[in-house]
């Protein structure tokens, strides 16, 4: 649906009683040739490119509340590239190339603003570490660069490079076509991309069983019924290993809780994105002028979208430290997101030992800056049923073949 500007005008004028719906709220049908559990953008990205790539349209997407509703609506839209691994780098890079162009692709604003990304280096293994990932980058044709402690502070005039702080910026890694986009304006205009496609979004129903016969998968249970299907991919960061629990395979992740918040609206004051992953703590400036923060994820496990108090300190603490000058600004808002981690802080896009059961999960802290590169490479395994050559090194089997894919470092302040 496209507005004219007097259309926009007259919407405004009724009161916003005129809008046509973006999606349709399709009735749940019986059957479907795949499933896909879990509306946020991974889950929607996958179905688009499954319907535009590899022309399944007859698929559902199930969520058990509203779309976009989970991570991708609440994490602070952080976009960069810059991890270790060659396998890493590849599926980043691709999530990177398809946001450059998402808001053309997707003729729906995705507001994509490369601004810059700098990571602060605050001890000499810092520094040391960050230069090898810049090395690792530039081979892997990324643009990123070490910068001067004075080359800094011109990029953040408000930060505080002071040789005498707790830990005193030694300079910073800088990918200069990092940055962020707008979460809600992804998952909506995939969603509306699948729904023109033909997909069915199914909000407000949540799966409670996945049926096996034998080592097939053969339907999902939910809260509106059940379907038969052959195909099902399990997209629901967060309780990635309660839904893969119910067709009975254990998965190796730990759910943990994320924070956020964001700060009363300030003039123009830092147009990049600065992670200072020491002190644990980030911040970017959005074009409400609001500064959205974050900081480390809470140190034990549960389910709760809440976040402990001690995390929200220290994240404050950290801002502080960082940026003296935003000592006396009022937060005016705090919220959080379940994560799900693995050992190895890389993500797992994998078939499974259930003939038609696909998992994409394990994007931690840092699965924002994936959606269109994990959707894709998801999308072709699932239609294929085989792994996606990107896709491939993320596989479930590489837990007890010791292949690990380490991104610690990377994966930075929120770990
Ligand atoms: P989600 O968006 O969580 O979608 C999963 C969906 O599954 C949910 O909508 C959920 O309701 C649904 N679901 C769960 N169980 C069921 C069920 N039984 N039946 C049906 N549906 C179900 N990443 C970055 O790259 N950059 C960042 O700056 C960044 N910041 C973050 C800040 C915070 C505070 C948080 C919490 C996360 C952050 N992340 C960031 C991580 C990022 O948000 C996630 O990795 C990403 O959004 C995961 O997307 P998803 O589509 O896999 O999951
Ligand atoms: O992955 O860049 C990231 C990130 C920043 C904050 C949370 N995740």
């Amino acid at each position: 649906m496209r507005y004219s500007v007097f259309s926009i005008a007259r919407n405004a004028l009724q009161y916003h009683k005129g809008w046509a719906k973006v999606w349709r709220s399709p009735e749940l049908k019986a059957n479907y040739d795949a499933v896909i559990i879990g509306a946020g953008g991974h889950g929607l990205a996958t179905a688009y490119y499954l319907a535009k790539e590899h022309g399944m349209t007859n698929i559902a997407v199930v969520e058990k509340g509203w779309l976009g509703g989970g991570n991708t609506g609440r994490n602070t839209t952080i976009i960069r590239s810059n991890y270790l691994q060659d396998s890493s780098i590849a599926i980043y890079n691709l999530a990177h190339r398809l946001y450059a162009d998402l808001s053309q692709e997707l003729n729906f604003n995705t507001m994509f603003s490369p601004r810059g990304l700098l990571m602060l280096c605050q001890t000499e293994h810092e520094l040391r570490g960050f230069k090898r990932t810049a090395h690792a980058n530039r081979l892997a044709g990324l643009n990123s660069r070490i910068l001067t402690t004075p080359e800094v502070k011109s990029l953040v005039p408000i930060i505080n490079d002071s040789p005498n702080a707790r830990y005193p910026v030694l300079g910073a890694y800088y990918q200069p076509d990092g940055g962020t986009a707008r979460h809600d304006g992804v998952a909506w205009g995939y969603a509306r991309g699948a729904d023109a496609m033909g997909v069915d979004i199914i909000q407000n129903c949540e799966v409670t069983g996945l049926s096996r016969d034998g080592d097939q998968i053969v339907g999902v249970e939910t809260t509106k019924g059940t379907i038969r299907t052959k195909k099902v991919g399990v997209v629901t960061a967060g309780h990635t290993s309660v839904l893969m629990q119910m067709a009975g395979v254990n998965m190796p992740i730990e759910s943990v809780c994320l924070q956020a918040m964001v700060s009363e609206p300030l003039k123009p004051l830092i147009d990049v994105v600065v992670m200072a992953n020491t002190v644990h703590g980030y911040i970017s400036q959005s074009d409400k002028g609001d500064l959205v923060i974050g900081g480390g994820a809470d140190a034990y496990n549960s389910y709760i979208q809440r976040g402990a108090f001690t995390s929200l300190e220290h994240t404050v603490t950290a801002l502080v430290e960082t940026f003296p000058v935003l000592s006396r600004i009022k937060m005016m808002r705090q919220w959080a997101g379940t994560v799900d981690m693995t050992g190895d802080r890389s993500p797992i896009i994998s078939l499974t030992d259930v003939k038609g059961l696909y998992v994409n999960g394990g994007w931690g802290t840092g699965g924002f800056k994936s959606i269109p590169g994990s959707g894709f490479v998801f999308a072709d395994t699932i239609a294929n049923d085989r792994p996606h050559p990107i896709a491939e090194p993320f596989g479930l089997n590489r837990f007890a073949e010791g292949r690990f894919i380490d991104e610690s470092v990377a994966a930075g302040v929120a770990h």
